[in-house]
């Protein structure tokens, strides 16, 4: 694992107080409950998770309030719930040593949220793409929710104080967000570092799995298309049709990173390969180089099912007793609320707001 945090704590108070402690900081993390939960997630963001947490305090978050910014089915939306706490557990997430839990269980979130709101500047969420991106050409017809999700996602970071967030390539645009906000905050209410200006923790092969039908088109839940992505919850027949299905071209494998960078549905393909067998992509390259698709993609299945195989099973176990998955959320919940409480009494004291 990388020493992203070096050189950052002598100026961060946040990082220096966790360095005390031998951890490099407190992450914050979260994933939406809506549905397909796919490799891109897993790489980008849960396997990491588990990675982190022997040097890091962490809280690993189900964001179901960030997932009903579009429609979602209410008898749906527990299990899916579900389904994303089950995918940290069987990547390896210790429950009891770090805290997984549900956002709509910690109400501070939305409090710090609303505060958030009143700081964060219109002209910066006007620029953030995945709205505009998400929204489409349907823009009236959009949640107000959709368009202030950057906000709420500021106050699941900084209602714990987090120094780190580990994200896919995707969310670093909000990630800058949040620390436009935390510095307008700890500015416009004279509390220096009240807030820390949050670390991203981007790394790993594949920061942004792209579609298995278009490479240049990010691998995503929402994708219509089942054949776009692979499911953590795939069996090894699934995931070999679809690596088998992936779009390629008609060229051998890439010799360089240079031609590979041109050739974005082979270069996303080695990317998954490099992060699957944790090499670097060059090596990858360099094996495989000048053969034929279908040689690489035996292989590229062979080790996807090798992989994802024990994470699949392991949460279909756990999807199965709903009961042991409720107790570590609502645990974890709990645990959370105690370090989010007095941080939103700060905030409230700092901003002006009489107690009740
Ligand atoms: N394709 C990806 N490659 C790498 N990382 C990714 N992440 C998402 N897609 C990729 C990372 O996964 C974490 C959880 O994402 P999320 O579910 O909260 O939201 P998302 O980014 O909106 O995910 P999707 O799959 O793209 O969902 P839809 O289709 O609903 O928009 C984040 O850390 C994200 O970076």
């Amino acid at each position: 694992m990388p020493d992203v945090t070096a050189g950052a704590a002598a100026s961060n108070p946040h990082i220096a107080r966790y360095q005390a402690r031998g951890l490099k900081g407190r992450i914050l993390s979260g994933v939406q409950p809506t549905g397909n939960l796919h490799l891109g997630n897993y790489l980008g963001a849960i396997r990491n998770f588990a990675r982190l947490q022997s040097d890091y305090e962490c809280l690993y978050c189900v964001v179901d309030m960030h997932a009903i910014t579009v429609w979602q089915d209410p008898a749906q939306l527990g299990s899916q719930t579900r389904e994303i706490a089950s995918a940290f557990l069987a990547a390896g997430v210790d429950g009891r040593k770090h805290i997984i839990f549900n956002q709509s269980m910690v109400p501070e979130h939305a409090q710090l949220a609303w505060i958030f709101n009143c700081v964060a500047r219109l002209g910066w969420m006007n620029r953030m793409t995945q709205f505009k991106e998400k929204a489409g050409k349907d823009r009236e017809n959009v949640s107000l929710g959709l368009y202030a999700y950057p906000a709420l996602m500021a106050a699941d970071i900084l209602i714990y104080k987090a120094t780190h967030v580990p994200v896919g390539e995707d969310q670093k645009q909000h990630l800058e967000l949040t620390r436009d906000i935390a510095i307008k905050f700890n500015n416009d209410y004279a509390a220096p570092d009240f807030f820390p200006v949050t670390e991203p923790l981007i790394f790993g092969a594949a920061t942004r799995v792209m579609s298995l039908r278009d490479g240049t088109k990010k691998m995503s839940k929402s994708d219509p298309s089942d054949f776009s992505r692979i499911n953590l919850t795939d069996d090894a027949d699934a995931i070999a049709g679809k690596i088998r299905r992936a779009k390629t071209d008609p060229h051998p494998m890439p010799e360089t990173a240079s031609e590979a960078e041109k050739r974005p549905d082979a270069d996303n393909l080695l990317g998954i390969y490099a992060a699957l067998a944790d090499m670097e992509k060059d090596a990858v390259i360099f094996e495989f180089a000048g053969k034929q698709f279908s040689e690489f993609k035996s292989a590229l299945t062979e080790l996807a099912v090798d992989k994802l195989g024990p994470v699949g099973a392991e949460m279909q176990r756990l999807m199965k007793d709903p009961g042991h998955v409720d107790t570590v959320l609502k645990d974890g919940a709990q645990r959370a609320r105690a370090i989010a409480a007095p941080i939103l009494e700060e905030v409230y004291r700092t901003v002006g707001f009489l107690k009740p």
